[in-house]
C-alpha cells in the first residue's frame, strides 16, 4: 500500500523548524506540506527543506484535508501538524494500522496510555467537552468498538473511505465530522494512544468558545443529514 505524509501548517515559522527534524519522513513513500497561506515565513522555510508545499485557496483545517487527499499519490494518508502538538514516533504506527485494514487511524489522547495536553491539570475544560462530543457521536452513530477520541487532527485515512465519508467541514471541525461519518458508514476505525505535548512556539488559531459553537452546530447538522451525505 503506498503511502502519503501530509504535513499541515498555518503560520508555524516558530514550531516548524523544530518538531521538522523529528518527522521520519522515510516512513512514507511521499511527503509534501499544505500550507493554509502563512504570512511569517513558514512556507519559505519548508521549501528551503526541498518539501513540496501545496497552497490552499481558502483557509481552513477541512480545506487543507481535502486538498491533501486530493493531492496524495498514496493509498494510506496520515495528517501530521508541524505546532509540535503530535508524537512523530506514532506516524509510523498510523500507517501500520491502515496497513492492517484500518480505514481510519486515530491517535487518541483519551485511550488507557494515552497523554492529553491538559492532564496535568485540575481542570480540564477542553478534555471534558472533547469527551462529551466523542460520547454523543458514539452513542448515536457508532456500532463498533468505543471510539475514543473523535476529534484528535493526528490520524490516517483510507483515501477511498475519505472519498465514501464526502466532508465539506471548513475548519477546525472536520475531524469530528470524519468520525463521524466513519461510524454511520460501519468503517472500521482503529485507535493508537498518544502523548499530546505542547506547541513547540507560536500560537492557536483555535479558540474554544467558538470552535464549540461550530462542533455543536455540526453535530446538529449530521443529526438531521443522516446517511444523506454521499456523492455532494
Ligand atoms: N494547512 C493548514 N493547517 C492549518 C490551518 N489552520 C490551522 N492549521 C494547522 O493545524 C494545526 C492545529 O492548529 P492549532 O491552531 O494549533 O490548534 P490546536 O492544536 O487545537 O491548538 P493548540 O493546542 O493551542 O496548539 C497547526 O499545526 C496549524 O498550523 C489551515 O487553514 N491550513
Ligand atoms: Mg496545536
Amino acid at each position: 500500500m503506498k503511502k502519503t505524509l501530509v504535513l499541515l501548517s498555518f503560520n508555524e515559522i516558530e514550531a516548524a523548524p523544530k518538531v521538522l527534524g523529528t518527522v521520519p519522513l522515510q516512513a512514507a513513500d511521499e511527503v509534501f506540506a499544505v500550507d493554509g497561506g502563512s504570512k511569517d515565513g513558514t512556507i519559505a522555510f519548508l521549501e528551503s527543506k526541498g518539501l513540496r508545499v501545496v497552497l490552499q485557496k481558502e483557509r481552513g483545517r477541512g480545506v487543507a484535508f481535502r486538498m491533501g487527499m486530493e493531492e496524495a499519490k498514496g493509498d494510506a494518508v496520515v495528517f501530521f501538524s508541524l505546532d509540535g502538538n503530535e508524537d512523530p514516533a506514532d506516524i509510523p504506527k498510523l500507517f501500520a494500522k491502515l496497513e492492517e485494514g484500518a480505514d481510519l487511524a486515530i491517535a487518541s489522547r483519551m485511550m488507557r496510555g494515552a497523554h492529553n495536553e491538559e492532564d496535568d491539570q485540575l481542570f480540564r475544560l477542553r478534555k471534558w467537552v472533547n469527551l462529551a462530543f466523542t460520547l454523543i457521536a458514539n452513542l448515536l452513530w457508532n456500532r463498533g468498538p468505543y471510539v475514543t477520541d473523535t476529534i484528535n487532527g493526528f490520524r490516517g485515512l483510507r483515501k477511498t473511505a475519505f472519498e465514501k465519508m464526502n466532508p465539506d467541514a471548513k475548519g477546525f471541525v472536520i475531524e469530528y465530522q470524519l468520525s463521524i461519518r466513519a461510524m454511520k458508514l460501519g468503517l472500521k476505525v482503529a485507535e493508537i494512544p498518544t502523548r499530546e505535548n505542547p506547541r513547540a512556539g507560536g500560537e492557536s488559531t483555535a479558540k474554544s468558545l467558538p470552535t464549540g459553537v461550530v462542533f455543536l452546530k455540526q453535530l446538529w447538522r449530521e443529526i438531521v443529514l443522516g446517511r444523506d451525505f454521499a456523492g455532494r
